[in-house]
């Protein structure tokens, strides 16, 4: 069989994508991949390999020695902290997923890159956003993600490479911290609220954004690469989501399981200004129809399952 690589496999995405991936295809089967090593199962549960996603050599060495057929490129500087260095973002986002495309070309490999809500702008229709619309993001991190769905539909169309991905909004996580996003509240707001019960919040308490259970969202990356190609119409990238909340609906959800619980309010303007260019919610539609995209959790399952499982970590 061939193998799988995730790059940047210790990351938020990675660290819940490797071992579900792992579980389905064989431990020894997928290899992952990340600059840093991490500690525990992603490198003794199966192949761990040292990758830097810009180092070319490394990345073929790689493909090569295990046998590569896929790969899930996730390596990326996110929206806040990209927007402080965009040219180190703009370095890492596409010239870390040309070479990655470059190997995939060469080696004819799938490939499975993911895209954001941050592709669109606020010239973009923001309720109900459309799969096909404008696209004129104002970040560094949005500007990569939408060259980055250009360049691997190019890659697709010119030569073929089997480029898929979706437009992930913000993950909402227990294992493995987010780091540098605007959405990143929505994790956070969870460690507040188990270990001091109150919780500052870096954006306005109305700012509505579309959210996702990490669940879902390695189901998503999975399905989609196992989906049957003649059926999709779009690759790069599908639009997917499985709510839409504010801080202040998910606060009011928080309180339903810790009475006393207390947001505040201490805007960030840089995260602020970032969110105020994203979409509300996306619409979903054509990632349901071409490949049964259908999410499991909502807004209070995630939260349930959220606050059980962070409080047998943290307590
Ligand atoms: C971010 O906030 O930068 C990311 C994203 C929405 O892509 N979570």
């Amino acid at each position: 069989m061939k193998r799988i690589l995730v790059s940047g496999g210790a990351g938020q995405i990675g660290s819940e994508l490797v071992p579900a991936l792992r579980e389905r295809y064989g431990a020894d089967n997928v290899i992952c991949g990340d600059i840093k090593i991490p500690q525990g199962s992603l490198a003794e549960d199966g192949p761990f390999v040292q990758l830097d996603c810009l180092d070319e050599e490394k990345v073929i060495e790689t493909i090569k020695k295990f046998n590569v057929g896929t790969i899930y490129h996730l390596p990326a500087l996110l929206s806040a902290t990209a927007e402080r260095n965009p040219q180190k973002a703009w370095n890492i986002n596409m010239n870390g997923l040309l070479i990655a495309l470059e190997a995939a070309r060469e080696f004819k490999c799938s490939i499975f890159v993911p895209s954001s809500i941050a592709a669109f702008g606020p010239s973009t229709p923001r309720v109900k956003t459309p799969q096909d619309t404008i696209q004129r993001p104002q970040t560094i991190y949005g500007i990569t993600k939408v060259a980055g769905e250009l360049l691997c539909d190019y890659y697709f169309i010119k030569w073929g490479v089997d480029a898929r991905g979706v437009r992930y909004p913000g993950i909402i996580s227990y294992k493995t911290p987010p780091g540098g996003g605007t959405t990143d509240y929505a994790v956070d707001i969870f460690y507040g609220a188990i270990k001091e019960k109150r919780y500052e919040c870096f954006l306005r308490e109305d700012t509505r954004l579309d959210m996702m259970y990490m669940p879902d969202a390695v189901k998503a990356a999975i399905s989609l690469m196992e989906a049957d190609p003649s059926k999709l119409v779009h690759r790069n990238a599908f639009n997917i989501t499985a709510m839409s909340f504010t801080p202040h609906e998910l606060a009011q959800e928080i309180k339903k399981h810790i009475p006393d619980f207390v947001i505040s309010y201490s805007v960030d303007p840089l995260r602020q200004s970032i969110a105020d260019t994203w979409p509300d919610s996306l619409d979903d539609t054509c990632a349901r129809e071409e490949w049964g995209w259908s999410p499991d959790y909502d807004i209070s399952q995630m939260t349930k399952d959220m606050l059980e499982n962070l409080k047998k970590k943290l307590l």
